[in-house]
């Protein structure tokens, strides 16, 4: 067995760190540095708590940080059209409690707080009329209560301020690599953008400054009538967005365990997002009904773009959305998901009072009509941490220098292919 040329974090545990293992199992002294560059993050809190916190584990020592930047993306994510009151109460703002210091990272575990405003956790009433959709039956069920409180608090998207946050924080280190991340919408309800897929980020990004973060002007203020109208008839409506990678260089993930291919490990980020219910890389599911040869995307060599993270080889279509095997090979990622309208609707939804089992209309909490900007922005910092963690898993090192030192090491080997 080979381990030399494993990355670590394929590895089980107690091959990492083996100081008595034969001298052929034993670790390199750049590989024991990624044991460090395991980039991980967790979070905790309620909608109605004290506060959220994320805990970001395994940035390397030396990134700068702006904490300005972690905000705008809070209050990205807080806007958009179609969201309810409780985005006028909260306005959040990150706090670094810990892992920074004058600026800087310094290798220790980085904790994120966002004060919650609307703080009543144990004021808040029972809630015993699920509404469909919600977490509301299936964690009464687990947890065995008829309060489904308990269980809406954790699984309120509220959480996703930290994974925002975690997200935020992370790309600070991509972005010294010139790694770009635009997450915008594509759909909300009935209307549909178009989008070209050959717009830069920049340009994404100047289009998508809108009250509906879509990059098609076309399709703004059709979406804004589409919420109007849900919201006058007491309905939700969900929608489609969309992240795309720019400038990742080729070989994150990797083919050689399950666990490890990148277009999975996206598929589970993103998946996980509340309300989230179909995830596609690239063309996605509409690779199914076409031949082989209107799917794959055509290889050529422009010696040019050598420089660039494509390394010169060019394709005539992206349809694999930059991940193949799942690696990365050079093109933009590009991942779509799908958001279902909230399952909080004004007019309710037939459900059952859980203490007397009769059946009754779900009960109303104060909620958003349609939070799909809002999810295109979450979206984007998720698919964020995930790039960063397979980066560091090819590049990682203790400090931002052995990082560099890696990255690009590798792609002058890669340009002598
Ligand atoms: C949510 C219900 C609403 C949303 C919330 C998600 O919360 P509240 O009942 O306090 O009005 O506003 O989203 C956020 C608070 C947020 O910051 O995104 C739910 O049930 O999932």
């Amino acid at each position: 067995m080979i381990l030399w040329n494993r990355p670590l974090a394929s590895l089980p545990v107690r091959d990492r760190f083996q100081h008595n293992a034969p001298r052929r199992h034993r670790l390199n002294p750049r590989l024991q540095c990624q044991a460090m560059s395991c980039l991980d993050y967790r979070t905790a809190g309620e909608s109605h708590g004290p506060a959220l916190i994320a805990l970001v584990e395994g940035m390397p020592a030396g990134v700068a940080i702006d904490p300005a930047r972690l905000d705008a993306e809070m209050a990205r994510r807080q806007g958009g059209y179609g969201r309810g009151g409780r985005q006028r109460m909260e306005k959040d703002s990150v706090t670094i409690l810990s892992g920074v210091r004058r600026g800087r990272t310094i290798g220790s575990p980085i904790a994120l707080q966002v004060l919650n405003r609307d703080s009543r956790l144990d004021d808040a009433p029972e809630l015993i009329r699920p509404r469909p959709g919600h977490a509301d039956l299936a964690g009464s069920l687990k947890w065995l209560t008829t309060d489904c409180r308990s269980t809406l608090e954790r699984a309120s998207a509220r959480e996703t301020a930290a994974r925002v946050a975690a997200g935020a924080l992370v790309r600070q280190l991509l972005e010294l690599f010139d790694i770009q991340i635009v997450g915008f919408v594509m759909r909300i309800g009935p209307v549909a953008g178009e989008v070209p897929a050959g717009l830069a980020a920049a340009e994404l990004i100047a289009r998508r400054n809108n009250e509906v973060y879509c990059p098609d002007p076309a399709a703004v203020d059709p979406m804004i009538e589409a919420i109007k109208k849900a919201k006058q008839d007491g309905d939700t409506l969900g929608g489609v967005v969309e992240t795309r990678v720019f400038n990742c260089p080729p070989g994150l993930g990797s083919c050689g365990r399950w666990q490890d291919k990148l277009d999975g490990r996206l598929m589970q980020a993103v998946g996980s997002v509340q309300a989230i219910k179909g995830v596609e890389i690239g063309l996605g599911f509409e690779t199914a009904g076409r031949p082989g040869s209107r799917v794959h995307d055509e290889i050529d060599f422009d010696p040019a773009l050598r420089d660039t993270p494509c390394l010169g080889f060019t394709r005539r279509g992206n349809n694999a959305g930059g991940l193949e095997g799942g690696m990365t090979n050079g093109q933009p990622v590009v991942v779509r998901a799908a958001m279902k309208p909230l399952s909080t609707l004004a007019r309710g939804l037939d459900s059952v009072n859980l203490r007397t089992k009769v059946c009754q209309r779900s009960d109303y909490e104060r909620s958003d009509v349609s939070a799909v900007p809002a999810a295109s922005v979450i979206v984007e910092n998720v698919v964020a941490f995930e790039v960063a963690r397979a980066f560091l898993e090819k590049f990682g090192g203790d400090t931002l220098d052995e990082v560099r030192a890696a990255y690009e090491h590798y792609l002058s080997a890669a340009r002598k292919l």
